[in-house]
């Protein structure tokens, strides 16, 4: 809509807490296996990370994530439904929640509906963009954890703002990249600096 700031907010490492899950439900189901603490996660892919202590764990990571209720037990993380919902009644903003599923489709897309109705309320459905490839969404903003969103669109419309997860952390983001450290920091004053005077 005209004058509207659109903005795009991914779910996992976002919204819902993928990796303080993942980790939870990891260790429950492989008591006796080695694990990485969220201290010691680096890079965006745990598989890859649990495979390089050993490949069998990389096939044991990924079997958590396929695996039934866990998209939808995520809990969210600290003040994300209160940010989310403050964002969708501000004047002249249009928010969406932008989330890429994975390839193994028997839960996550009906578990992520499911998370957004439970936590955020049946009204936010209207908001959900289910996609692998977020270059080709138009927006104002993206929040996301990923610090590596590539796709089709060689000039996404969007300003990537780097939400701050535990595998992200440590890496130097150089000008004119920007971050929310987590939903505590000004995330308002990132919306009023895309918008037009
Ligand atoms: O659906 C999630 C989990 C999956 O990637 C998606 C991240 O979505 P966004 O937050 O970017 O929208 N995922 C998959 C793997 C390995 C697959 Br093999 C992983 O290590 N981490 C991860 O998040
Ligand atoms: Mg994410």
């Amino acid at each position: 809509r005209r004058g509207h700031l659109r903005v795009l907010v991914d779910m996992d490492g976002v919204l819902a807490d993928f990796e303080g899950g993942f980790l939870k439900k990891f260790r429950a189901t492989y008591p006796d296996k080695p694990y990485i603490s969220l201290e010691d996660r680096r890079g965006f892919w745990v598989s890859e990370q649990y495979g390089q202590l050993d490949p069998e764990l990389s096939v044991k990571a990924i079997s958590i994530w396929e695996s039934k209720n866990f998209f939808v037990d995520l809990d969210p993380l600290p003040g994300a439904v209160e940010a989310v919902k403050q964002m969708a009644n501000l004047e002249e903003t249009d928010l969406f929640i932008c989330t890429s599923p994975i390839k193994k489709y028997r839960y996550c897309p009906y578990e992520k509906y499911a998370w957004v109705e439970k936590h955020l309320g049946q009204e936010f459905l209207e908001q959900i963009v289910l996609t692998r490839d977020k270059t080709v969404v138009s927006g104002d903003l993206l929040i996301d954890d990923r610090p590596d969103i590539i796709g089709a669109e060689r000039s996404p419309s969007w300003e990537h703002i780097l939400f701050t997860a535990c595998h992200n952390k440590h890496l130097e983001l150089f000008p004119p990249h920007r971050r929310l450290h987590s939903w505590a920091d000004d995330w308002k004053a990132i919306l009023d600096s895309k918008r037009i005077l």
